[in-house]
């Protein structure tokens, strides 16, 4: 019988706990961990009932194919600024795998192309941008979507391509904001689907079959293409992440700055020393808060039963930072992964990539990183001036105070 024991996770003392959301950001889960004494807690958030868990059990038991359902498990803002319904996020079971392998087909297999385009749009953006501070994040979204929109095969012009790159950092940026903020990002939305299902058109219309795009365009569900409204949202998942990538590129110049020993491991070519340091910013840094699921079935966890329906929400940044997975968990340490595995960090989500919800683009932010910490040892030089350096955990998605300020070509 589905009744719950979920009574055996501690509560979370108060009635809701939304207002400790907006108090703690980032570190609202590690704060309702050390209160409750355990790594799970039950509360309410927007006065419907929740349990927060982090660690191993919690991260296998989300990770669980078609065990949690991600419909109505993020506010709806969110969903709509980086999902929208009919994407692949919003799918289970064999519709979500056969999306999920196109999505892996693209955005995996072929991110070789994503990368090498990204090294030829970084030094020209930076050259853009030489001898006046600016923000890391505005030269590494630019060179993104440059990068971005050539790897899928769209032409567009340099004014299109800013204004692209402004929508993709909103929808990021506006995510976690509520009211105006967000609805306007979401108005700038509608026009990048508007763009979006225009270049699908296009694209059926030449009969590409060979860009990533293309390939996109044409891809088949039981014999049917896809909805041309769902194509687009797809073509959108493709390119807003990939600009998304932007904010671990900040953070890498902050772990440059902050670690010249590493930094220059890194510019003495040494291959180990990039790649761990590329996912030591994706375990240390601050991305993507928690994930949300709904329990499809009655699920076990810590020895309770949570009943089918129960809203579950797995925090990944305690996860990253739980020191049951990671020995000194708020060191900054590279060297870690000599033994350690890069797939137990779950900044981008968790279980198989085909299966579950996890990235697919992953390995391809970790590639991008190894070419961003590449550029920025042996690519074009830049200072980082005075500025505040502090990563306040508390606004989401959180960034350098002072937005990591650089000044390229000295
Ligand atoms: C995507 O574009 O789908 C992924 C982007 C990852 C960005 C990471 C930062 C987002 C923080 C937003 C808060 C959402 C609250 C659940």
């Amino acid at each position: 019988p589905a009744t719950s024991t979920a009574s055996r996770i501690p509560a979370l003392p108060g009635l809701d706990a939304t207002w400790r959301l907006a108090r703690d950001g980032y570190l609202f889960g590690t704060r309702g961990f050390r209160d409750v004494d355990a790594d799970a807690f039950r509360t309410r958030l927007l006065g419907r009932a929740v349990v927060v868990a982090r660690g191993a059990e919690a991260a296998h038991v989300f990770g669980t194919p078609d065990a949690f359902s991600r419909t109505g498990a993020i506010p709806r803002s969110v969903m709509h600024l980086l999902q929208d319904e009919g994407s692949v996020q919003q799918l289970e079971g064999p519709r979500h795998e056969a999306r999920k392998r196109l999505m892996l087909d693209l955005a995996q297999e072929e991110r070789g192309g994503l990368v090498v385009a990204f090294r030829e749009a970084w030094p020209q953006v930076a050259a853009e941008h030489a001898h006046r501070p600016v923000p890391v994040r505005q030269v590494a979204s630019l060179a993104l979507t440059r990068a971005a929109l050539a790897w899928v095969g769209i032409r567009t012009e340099p004014a299109d391509e800013r204004a692209l790159c402004e929508d993709f950092d909103a929808m990021v940026s506006r995510a976690a904001a509520i009211g105006p903020l967000n609805w306007a990002a979401r108005l700038r939305r509608r026009r990048t689907e508007a763009w979006a299902r225009e270049v699908v058109r296009d694209l059926r219309r030449q009969g590409d079959r060979a860009t990533v795009a293309g390939r996109l365009a044409h891809h088949t569900e039981d014999g049917r293409l896809l909805d041309e409204s769902v194509a687009a949202i797809e073509l959108l998942n493709l390119l807003r992440p990939t600009v998304a990538v932007a904010r671990f590129i900040a953070f890498a110049v902050h772990a440059l700055h902050r670690h010249p020993d590493w930094a220059s491991q890194i510019r003495g070519g040494e291959p180990a020393a990039t790649r761990w340091t590329a996912d030591e910013i994706r375990r240390f840094s601050p991305f993507f808060p928690m994930i949300g699921g709904i329990a499809t079935r009655p699920i076990e966890l810590h020895g309770a039963r949570l009943a089918q329906g129960q809203w579950v929400m797995l925090d990944l940044y305690g996860t990253d930072h739980s020191a049951e997975l990671w020995e000194r968990p708020d060191v900054f340490n590279p060297g870690r992964f000599a033994t350690a595995s890069p797939m137990t960090v779950v900044a981008q989500g968790v279980g198989d990539p085909l299966a579950a919800h996890r990235c697919p683009g992953e390995q391809a932010t970790a590639d991008l990183l190894v070419a961003t910490l590449e550029l920025l040892t042996q690519g074009p030089e830049y200072a980082v001036p005075e500025q505040d350096l502090r990563i306040s955990l508390r606004r989401l998605p959180a960034e350098p105070e002072d937005r990591m300020l650089v000044v390229f070509g000295g």
